[in-house]
């Protein structure tokens, strides 16, 4: 449109007529015109935002033009809020304008009824600061979300009373998904794209095709859930299941998107085809598109080689399909949160998953190798990659004994044991996670060396006898040990919880001992039950007040210790740094266990099993000084000189350990 009157352009040159006297009629065709111009722009500014899918051209539509998203997996429970910013940028930079996000219950409802959603648990600040750096999000609330998380992102306070059906219309089921979902979905509603959020599509349930229950009404139900909270066509709804006809079956419905799930290798052509026969028109979509993979404690490091996730990636792409990558950015699973799967193989704490940034949002090869996919079929924003975060190597430190179990039960257990005639579960003595002692005394003659078995136990046992390690139990056989007892002895077991199965019909995986205990064949009756209170106590440690206690080495497993807490300090900054850096702790000669810095909690540590070797230290939970670590091992240290009782900080991660064949 040109304005008349004021720019006249001839030939190359531009002449105005300046000059010439503008008539009064000019100038109001002129405000005229710049109003309607600018009436123009502010209508396009609030055109309506729409995020849909256009049947008709097999895409999505966004704001009404054809849009298709490439989308990358991170999960915020996974990642330290500091460094939330780090990831999303590396993210936006390597070309993605979406990101998929995991909500996990469990990590926001931990007690019945009582809600976080501070810090690491920002869900909202999470989604904004993707929104702030321009990418959009494909939200999965579950309730189940699997995510190799623990219980699959559901509370272990559902299993309480052992009876409840997960993932159907069970009742009590039903009733606390409610309850969630009552505080979660208005958390929600603002954050939707047609609100004026980021958030263009939301999963309903979590790859249900996988799960035996079959139940349409209960996934019927929480679709009715997600409309009533924000309005039908408020979002797209979706679900993913695997490419294959019962899965499909049981896990698509009618009135929300199907897509699918699978990982590189081939041109994704048969899976799409399995997708096309639920989901006959819309855009092809592939959810979780896996560039790397999990590891399980005792099996070798997962690696998935750049140059086979590319092949498929560009296939993908080339078909116009619509890719999330599961994952782009692992991250860890810190405290209790790494979950199992079934067979019972608990995942390790580092969730690096080889994915194309590393657990401490590193880019790698793999993140660039994708990258130069993606600009073939999109813009990649014309910006540099921000650098791998500063990591430091702050050196070896020296640790010593704070206490044994029995140096510190009383304070672990504040509340004192719970006597019972027989076993209860950890869940129904209302704990989620951790530890576990169960103790009684003997009350029966027992000749000679006898079979002490505990087919219940939930995950790992320590058999100790009169303060004296005596062997160790797990769910993984052998559940039972021999032992050689004497009328009025201590027995105590100390179990481990080693992390729910988060995937398949296992997952209502009660922790503790959760059935009777025999020695010699016969039930043992009356035990006192001790919640070991850990995280609670090693908030409070300070490494100086040392018990000065000596380590009684047992007569019977020189390897095995009564599980013990030990203390240290790190290492301070040298003189030339100021600000803490991350760093990985290392933890040569240490056997299992958990490990705490400044109380927190950094996962559970295995080194003696591999292949993870190191944990994670994000410089955002350190202090320039004084950072306190403890570790609680539950088995053995290299502790038997003080020079030896060492751990290190180096500057890079080891999680590809050689895995002992027999552990
Ligand atoms: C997905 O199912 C799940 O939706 N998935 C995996 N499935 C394979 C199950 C192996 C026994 S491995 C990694 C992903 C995530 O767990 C995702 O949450």
């Amino acid at each position: 449109m040109t304005l008349s009157g004021a720019l006249v352009f001839t030939g190359n040159n531009l002449k105005t007529t300046a000059k010439r006297k503008m008539s009064k009629k000019t100038l109001v065709k002129l405000v005229f015109a710049i109003n309607l111009f600018a009436l123009l722009v502010e209508f396009g500014k609030c055109q309506k935002r729409s995020f849909v899918v256009n049947y008709d051209d097999d895409t999505f539509s966004k704001d009404g033009k054809p849009f298709r998203y490439i989308s990358g997996s991170i999960h915020y429970s996974r990642v330290p809020k500091g460094y939330w910013d780090d990831r999303l940028k590396k993210m936006y930079a390597a070309g993605l304008n979406a990101i998929q996000v995991y909500v996990p219950w469990n990590f926001h409802e931990r007690t019945p009824g009582r809600y976080t959603f501070e810090d690491d648990a920002d869900l909202v600040g999470f989604l904004q600061k993707a929104n702030d750096t321009g990418l959009l999000v494909i939200l999965r609330p579950g309730p189940y979300i699997c995510a190799d998380w623990e219980m699959g992102g559901l509370p272990s306070w559902l299993l309480k009373d052992g009876t409840i059906k997960l993932r159907t219309m069970d009742t009590a089921y039903i009733q606390a998904v409610d309850r969630w979902m009552a505080v979660l979905l208005p958390k929600i509603k603002p954050l939707l794209y047609s609100n004026g959020g980021p958030i263009i599509s939301v999963q309903v349930e979590n790859e249900y095709g996988s799960y035996d229950a079959c139940d349409h009404d209960y996934i019927r139900y929480l679709k009715n859930l997600f409309e009533n909270a924000w309005g039908e066509d408020a979002v797209v709804l979706f679900t993913t299941d695997g490419p294959g006809n019962k899965m499909l079956q049981c896990g698509s419905l009618q009135g929300l998107y199907t897509t699918v799930d699978f990982g590189p290798g081939g041109d994704g052509t048969s899976q799409f085809n399995w997708m096309r026969k639920f989901q006959p028109h819309g855009p092809l979509v592939n959810s979780e598109f896996y560039p790397g993979w999990f590891d399980h404690w005792g099996m070798n490091h997962s690696k998935v080689a750049a140059d086979k996730v590319t092949f498929t990636l560009d296939k993908m792409l080339a078909a116009g399909a619509s890719v999330n990558m599961y994952m782009f950015e692992g991250g860890t699973n810190f405290g209790y949160w790494s979950g199992a799967n079934s067979g019972y193989n608990p995942q390790t704490t580092s969730y690096d998953y080889d994915a194309p940034l590393t657990e401490a949002g590193d880019p790698t090869d793999k993140l660039m190798a994708i990258r130069s996919v993606i600009k073939k079929y999109a813009k990649v924003p014309d910006i540099p990659m921000p650098p791998a975060t500063q990591k430091l190597a702050y050196g070896q430190t020296q640790l010593t004994a704070y206490g044994s179990l029995y140096d510190v039960l009383d304070k672990l257990t504040p509340y004192g044991p719970i006597k019972t005639d027989y076993p209860i579960t950890m869940e129904a003595m209302q704990q989620n996670f951790g530890y576990m002692m169960y103790r009684t005394t003997i009350a029966i003659t027992v000749k000679n060396t006898t079979l002490l078995d505990i087919p219940g136990i939930k995950d790992q046992g320590y058999i100790i006898i009169n303060k004296v390690p005596m062997g160790i139990v797990n769910r993984n056989k052998p559940t039972g040990l021999n032992v050689t007892v004497s009328k009025g002895d201590i027995l105590d077991i100390v179990v481990g919880n080693q992390g729910r199965i988060n995937y398949g019909s296992l997952i209502a995986d009660m922790k503790g001992i959760i059935s009777n205990v025999t020695l010699g064949g016969t039930i043992l009756k009356g035990l006192e039950i001790y919640s070991l209170q850990l995280d609670e106590f090693v908030s409070n440690i300070k490494p100086k007040s040392v018990l000065g206690f000596a380590i009684t080495r047992p007569r019977h497993q020189e390897q095995l210790s009564v599980p013990t807490l030990y203390t240290g300090t790190m290492p301070d900054l040298p003189p030339d740094i100021t600000q803490p850096r991350d760093t990985f702790l290392k933890m040569s000669g240490w056997t299992k266990g958990q490990a705490f810095i400044n109380g927190f909690n950094l996962g559970r540590y295995w080194p003696a099993r591999g292949p993870q070797i190191t944990l994670y230290v994000p410089a955002t939970i350190l202090k320039p000084k004084d950072n306190v670590i403890v570790l609680f091992e539950l088995e053995t240290a290299p502790c038997n000189t003080a020079s030896s009782c060492t751990v290190d900080f180096i500057d890079r991660a080891i999680l590809n350990a050689t895995v002992p064949s027999k552990h």
